[in-house]
């Protein structure tokens, strides 16, 4: 195979950055209570915890496959920050960070990595109502692009019933080539939809670079053909990912429509644990990068602002990391999910022949035999 390594293309960084690389700040700071600082603190703390946690547990053959989103949580927090109560948080895979600040069950989200059914995760791990998330959630379909559409269409559903909720969406910049994501701005636009739509350009999508996705100086010019307003935005800035946002979903709530934010980010680890970065790219770029982290740098704001020490530091992560423990070992105790549940849904009509066939195939199997020598099918 050949060893190509793609050469770096930096994005223009002619983007709103408010908070440097060194913790000092451009301009006006959004006005975030210290509390609310602090829970974004703990967000990213949880985030990186929990993902590293996520690893080990594939290295370990618990999970098949484990993705990170380690050097990108300012776009999932900063923008999540921005929504309110009864909001719609319609996230990808990249935006661990936007489900912890608002208290996505982290044992649930592992049953969920682990192959469990939705409704046997709601039966084995109940969420009492004062602890469900205050947005509300669609899952990320792995069909990428597909949130978008979805997320326009929940919008529409609001704006007909003269409901007061927006909708946030991600999409990773890779995605942004699929047709979904220009249905689903198309509609936005002419409809003047609640929508917030996040392209999180983390410059590569798998081993394709930004460079390569579009032919268009930015991702944020994609929302002009749709006549939408956009933002680019240092993605790896939490302060300026939240203020764009919360433009955006101001605006949303005004009725003047949809936006698009460009989060200008980087994706520090291989795509996946099924990937392998350094075949593709070069160690320079990395470290590059690594000089953007986004939390060291608000780190380096909080302490500056007397906010945060070493022993709030210390203790954020004792605090957090016994309590996703916990959550991990309630996701492992759950039972397996009975295979045949998976045929307890079909979207609509009767069951065709390729999913009775299925079907039967399945109940071969776990009645001991093999379905591919003690079953023909025959008769269906
Ligand atoms: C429609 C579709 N095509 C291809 C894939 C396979 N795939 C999964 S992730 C990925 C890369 C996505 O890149 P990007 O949108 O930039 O998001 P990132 O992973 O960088 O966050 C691809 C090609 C898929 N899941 N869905
Ligand atoms: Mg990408």
């Amino acid at each position: 195979m050949g060893q190509k390594k793609w050469r770096e293309a930096r994005p223009r960084e002619d983007y709103l950055r408010i908070l440097n690389p060194d913790g000092s700040v451009n301009g006006a700071v959004p006005q975030v209570a210290d509390e609310e600082l602090l829970r974004w603190y703990r967000a990213f703390i949880e985030t990186r915890l929990l993902e590293t946690l996520g690893l080990r547990l594939q290295r370990r053959g618990v999970l098949s496959v484990a993705g990170t989103s380690l050097g990108e949580e300012a776009c999932g927090l900063g923008a999540a920050a921005a929504l309110r109560p009864g909001d719609w948080l319609h996230p990808s895979y990249r935006q661990t960070s936007a489900l912890l600040y608002w208290g996505v069950p982290v044992d649930r989200m592992m049953a969920s990595l682990l192959g469990h059914a939705p409704e046997h995760i709601a039966q084995h791990l109940p969420i009492p109502p004062d602890l469900a998330p205050k947005v509300r959630l669609t899952p990320y379909p792995i069909f990428l692009g597909a949130n978008v559409p979805l997320a326009t269409g929940v919008a529409f559903a609001d704006k007909l019933n003269n409901r007061p909720n927006v909708s946030l969406v991600f999409i990773g910049e890779g995605a942004t080539s699929e047709g979904d994501f220009h249905d689903g701005l198309g509609l936005a636009g002419v409809l003047k939809l609640p929508c917030v739509v996040v392209v999180q350009n983390n410059q590569w999508s798998i081993s394709v670079p930004s460079s390569r996705q579009t032919a268009a100086e930015t991702f944020a010019q994609k929302a002009v053909a749709h006549g939408l307003p956009s933002h680019r935005v240092d993605g790896n800035d939490v302060f300026a990912v939240y203020a764009a946002v919360q433009e955006a979903v101001d605006r949303a709530r005004r009725g003047e429509g949809a936006s698009v934010v460009e989060a200008v980010t980087y994706r520090m680890m291989d795509h996946n644990s099924a990937d392998s970065a350094s075949i593709y790219r070069t160690d320079e770029e990395v470290e590059y990068w690594k000089s953007l982290d986004p939390l060291d740098r608000f780190e380096r704001y909080l302490v500056a602002r007397g906010l945060l020490d070493d022993a709030l530091k210390q203790q954020v992560r004792d605090e957090a990391e016994p309590q996703l423990r916990a959550a991990i070992s309630r996701a492992r105790a759950v039972p397996p999910t009975p295979p045949e549940s998976m045929f307890l849904n079909h979207l609509n009509g009767d069951p065709g022949w390729t999913f009775r066939h299925q079907q039967r195939e399945c109940a071969v199997e776990l009645a001991g035999g093999n379905p591919f020598v003690d079953f023909t099918g025959e008769g269906l």
